[in-house]
């Protein structure tokens, strides 16, 4: 069961990778748990393989940027003359790719997406379309920004992925899962973080927080909840949008009938951003015991990479 867990919450950091736009029916609470078929095991290993693929691609990526600049200065030193790949500097948006033109760098649209035969690879999009993968979303998109001869429809520009899955009628979420589902909620996330601390991918503030959730029952799902708000507050500005909410709301949507209905109740004040006291509310936390403790460290890699 705990390597469950696992499986999720490091399919959720995948998709959290994904910084791009915007998205299976029980995960949370023991009985669902249960309920997971071998498929579904499959599908959430096969995140998270994506994912330990993106972060040493990141860190590759990291340790080729830093080599790059000892190299630099080494150059410098020796030879006036810098040879380096310009593409290497270049960081293309989702659905793109670095390419020499005129022996300028540019990003041009991924010319060929993965091919995607399983079903749960692929994405539904605000038009309620269903597309093979979200790379063929982004590179959709990135065909109608260019105006180039693949996109098939000039709002196109403006697609995104509403949710992991095949498009599917809006489900309802009856009143009594609803009830239960902060505490179900609650749970999942402080044994999110839980996992995350027993394999060491948290950061040490928020190590510090997790140790003080496992031993002080009074800040046992505080301390998860905020992590978990924090984590998703990407550009640290102190509250949610909804396009920070991508990675814990689109790869559930078509799993868990009561997440959408449950994010919405969050923004209590319906402007569109969940803020610490709304987030802690709408998991039934006492206001007292949440406290903003953000480690905005955990945004600097990615920063850094541009
Ligand atoms: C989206 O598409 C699905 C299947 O194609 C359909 O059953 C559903 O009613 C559609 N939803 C909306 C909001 O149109
Ligand atoms: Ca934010
Ligand atoms: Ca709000």
């Amino acid at each position: 069961m705990r390597s469950l867990w696992l499986l999720l919450c490091l399919g959720l950091l995948a998709l959290s990778q994904v910084r791009a736009d915007d998205t299976s029916d029980d995960i949370f609470g023991l009985e669902d748990i249960a309920n997971f078929d071998e498929d579904d095991e499959e599908f959430l290993r096969l995140l998270e393989e994506k994912n330990q693929a993106k972060d040493v691609e990141r860190e590759n990526e990291l340790i080729s940027k830093l080599a790059e600049v000892a190299e630099n200065q080494q150059n410098q030193l020796n030879n006036p003359v810098i040879e380096v790949d310009p593409c290497d500097r270049m960081h293309c948006g989702a659905g793109r790719v670095c390419q020499m033109a005129d022996d300028k760098p540019e990003c041009v649209c991924i010319p060929e997406c993965p091919e995607e035969s399983d079903v749960r690879r692929h994405v539904c999009t605000n038009k309620n379309e269903t597309w093979p993968s979200d790379c063929a979303v982004y590179q959709q998109r990135c065909l109608c920004d260019t105006k180039a001869a693949g996109c098939r429809d000039p709002d196109n520009t403006h697609l995104h992925i509403d949710y992991y899955g095949t498009c599917h009628e809006a489900r309802d979420c009856p009143e009594e899962d609803m009830k239960d589902f902060p505490r179900r909620m609650r749970d999942w996330l402080f044994n999110v973080m839980r996992d995350l601390a027993e394999r060491d991918e948290l950061t040490e503030h928020y190590m510090q927080m997790e140790l003080e959730a496992e031993t002080d029952n009074t800040r046992r799902w505080a301390n998860a909840a905020v992590w978990k708000w924090c984590d998703l507050d990407g550009d640290t500005d102190r509250s949610v949008s909804r396009h920070e909410l991508f990675p814990i709301r689109a790869p559930l949507v078509s799993l868990e009938h009561c997440i959408a209905p449950f994010l919405e109740s969050c923004d209590a004040n319906k402007d569109h951003r969940i803020t610490l006291v709304e987030w802690g509310a709408c998991l039934e936390l006492k206001e007292e015991v949440l406290k903003e403790r953000c480690d905005d460290v955990q945004n600097a890699v990615p920063h850094l990479l541009g």
